[in-house]
């Protein structure tokens, strides 16, 4: 046997050797969040154990992923989307004129504040408290005994539709929308030099399934991009809950790998910008909303679907998970200014500062807002 034909016998070998798949990251990337996320429940469940007042074990709102809750858990959670959605609401018409319901009050707060908590130094505290409020709501003015749910993208990053909040069924949140053919791109504008263009994706019409036309309606928007609805997107214009879903935008960003850098940030700068919209990419805050298409790329009238408050408590959990990992060092943190972008620019954020909420609650300091366990919060992740 000649040496070259020798050589040339073992190249198929080589290449199935390169082939064969190393460890999978993403699988080691979700055991690093689980570790994180142990030591960060750790901290909460024996702190709450301690405490004689506030926050306790006793009253901590357990917040579960959506796939952990059982089938009447989901249908009490819907039961109570319902209830806000049919009770009158507290923001003025002549403010708001679309406005139509207790629900509506939430998505107006969203309206009004999206120039000032996105992209700056307010905007996980102004989030953390409005789910917070939205979650009181629900359970004070509509009888649900629950926690808010989540949504944790990483568990179905390569196809969302495959999650079952998404899967149409009576214990879902609704399906995918309908697919229509033809659409055009959706273009909004962020903070950025330039405006940003969504492709239609696999969806684009009406949901089906509990938040279907029959039962559900968004009243407001679109405001962030064109054509927007009546007055500017501020008037009444109801219709059909619709939603996009987008592989794409999944797999760029919302990987284990996504969750697990930032994680490991250790600067509350780095894990705030990167988290929110990172630099030349859609951060997980970005991607989350992007994914869902549709409604979810209004960045001011989002909070019309329900699926707003499971990615946000998402983000919140990410946010609590990382700062349970030095909870010494990571409450009394502050980064960023009062403007989304910092456009126009604007003075820094202090511990000091109030964080804005329009009609759902007067204005609090952001050091009250600082940790989920102290202040008006008392919430685990699990
Ligand atoms: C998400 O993670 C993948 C894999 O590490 C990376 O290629 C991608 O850039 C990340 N996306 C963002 C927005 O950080
Ligand atoms: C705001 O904070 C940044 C650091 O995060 C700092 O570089 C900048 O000088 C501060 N601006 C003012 C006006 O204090
Ligand atoms: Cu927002």
């Amino acid at each position: 046997m000649k040496v070259s034909s020798f050589i040339a016998g073992l190249l198929p070998l080589a290449s199935l050797v390169l082939a064969t798949p190393g460890p999978d990251p993403e699988k080691a990337a979700t055991k690093k969040i689980n570790e994180f996320e142990k030591r960060y429940q750790k901290y909460i469940e024996d702190t709450v154990k301690k405490r004689k007042t506030g926050c306790t074990k006793k009253n901590i709102r357990r917040r579960k992923e959506w796939s952990k809750l059982t089938k009447p858990e989901r249908k009490s959670y819907l039961s109570a989307i319902y209830c806000l959605s049919a009770k009158p609401g507290i923001t003025p018409q002549s403010v708001i004129p679309g406005a139509r319901s207790r629900f509506d009050d939430f998505v107006v707060s969203h309206i009004q504040l999206t120039p000032f908590v996105h992209a700056n130094g307010f905007f996980l505290a102004y989030h953390r408290y409005l789910i917070w409020l939205f979650e009181t709501a629900l359970r004070e003015e509509c009888g649900y005994k629950g926690a808010q749910p989540y949504w944790d993208w990483t568990l179905h990053w390569q196809d969302q539709s495959q999650h079952p909040v998404f899967d149409g069924s009576p214990s879902s949140l609704g399906s995918n929308g309908q697919y229509v053919p033809d659409r055009d791109p959706i273009t909004i504008y962020l903070p950025g030099p330039r405006p940003v263009t969504f492709p239609p994706a696999t969806g684009g019409g009406c949901v089906s399934g509990p938040l279907g036309p029959e039962k559900f309606k968004v009243n407001l928007g679109p405001i962030g991009y064109s054509p927007q609805g009546p007055d500017g997107g501020y008037g009444y214009n109801p219709r059909c809950l619709t939603r996009d879903l987008s592989p794409r935008l999944s797999q760029d960003s919302l990987r284990p790998r996504n969750v697990s850098f930032l994680l490991e940030s250790e600067s509350y700068a780095r894990f705030n910008v990167n988290l929110d919209r990172a630099p030349g990419g859609n951060g997980v805050h970005g991607a989350g909303h992007f994914l869902m298409g549709t409604v979810q790329l209004d960045t001011y009238a989002s909070p019309s679907d329900p699926m707003f408050y499971l990615h946000h408590s998402n983000l919140d959990r990410v946010f609590a998970i990382w700062q349970g990992q030095d909870q010494e060092g990571r409450t009394g943190v502050v980064w960023g200014t009062r403007t989304s972008g910092n456009v126009p620019p604007s003075a820094n954020v202090t511990l000091d500062t109030p964080v804005p909420f329009g009609f759902v609650s007067p204005d609090i300091p952001l050091r009250e807002l600082q940790s989920s366990i102290d202040g008006p919060f008392c919430v685990i992740y699990e």
